[in-house]
């Protein structure tokens, strides 16, 4: 179903975040899904371990992986998608550049939830501008671990983050927003439904404990004025290696 991109870009623009129904049709959808599982068969194993997760170290269930347009063609295509490239431009009123793409794979039975932090706190933009295009591959449910949106926490600016030590979720919000003048709302969605937040969007997920896995396809946007702080992205990449290390991953 298409949605009104006026309207979507408003309530981004109000709340942060913003739900797109069916951004993928069918086809596209399990195009997608193909991908992906070729992706994690042929070329995942030779993607260094700073671009994959798995929820026990370096093995074991997947978690996360990143950076899928530096190892492959398909990928790197799927910036291009139109529908999504309008949609971003008209949510953050200007143009954008692509940053990276990522799966959140959350993983059946033993998923970990994703602590609660601001995107830039990773990406390092200056301004922090840019959208998180989220595309749900499964249905997306509380008990699967949706992902929550503190609605408005956009215009807060950029937050403190602590350093947790956690590989993936390295940094997260020192304090939440208020819950009051930003409820937390979790977005349900339906395979091949998206959201799209603000990289100043404060959000988090809870842990799959349930028989399936909930995959999320992302593609992240950067506004194209946004440059990168070198400075920040420095000591980020020092931290990063830290942490990695620690863990046995490198
Ligand atoms: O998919 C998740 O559980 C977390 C997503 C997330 O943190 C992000 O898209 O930035």
């Amino acid at each position: 179903m298409a949605c009104n991109v006026a309207d979507t870009a408003s309530s981004f623009q109000e709340d942060g975040f913003v739900i797109v129904r069916s951004l993928l049709d069918a086809d596209e959808l399990a195009e997608l899904d193909r991908q992906i599982s070729r992706y994690i068969e042929e070329v995942l194993p030779s993607v260094p371990p700073s671009h994959k997760f798995y929820e026990s170290g370096s093995s074991g269930p997947l978690k996360h992986f990143s950076r899928m347009e530096l190892y492959d063609d398909f990928f790197r295509g799927c910036f291009q998608h139109a529908r999504t490239i309008e949609l971003a431009e008209a949510c953050l009123g200007t143009s954008v550049e692509p940053v990276t793409s990522e799966v959140f794979y959350k993983p059946a039975h033993v998923g970990g939830p994703a602590l609660p932090h601001q995107d830039n706190a990773y990406f390092n933009f200056l301004p922090p501008y840019g959208i998180v295009v989220w595309i749900a591959l499964d249905q997306v449910t509380l008990a699967n671990g949706a992902v929550h949106f503190s609605r408005g926490s956009h215009r807060l600016g950029q937050l403190p983050h602590n350093h947790t030590g956690n590989p993936l979720f390295g940094r997260s919000v020192m304090t939440t927003p208020d819950p009051i003048h930003h409820p937390k709302t979790p977005v349900l969605l339906n395979p091949g439904d998206a959201s799209l937040h603000h990289f100043l969007t404060v959000h988090h997920s809870g842990p799959n404990r349930t028989d399936h896995n909930r995959r999320g396809f992302v593609m992240d946007y950067r506004a194209r004025s946004a440059e990168l702080d070198q400075r920040a992205h420095a000591e980020q990449d020092a931290y990063k290696e830290k942490i990695l290390k620690k863990s046995g991953a490198i």
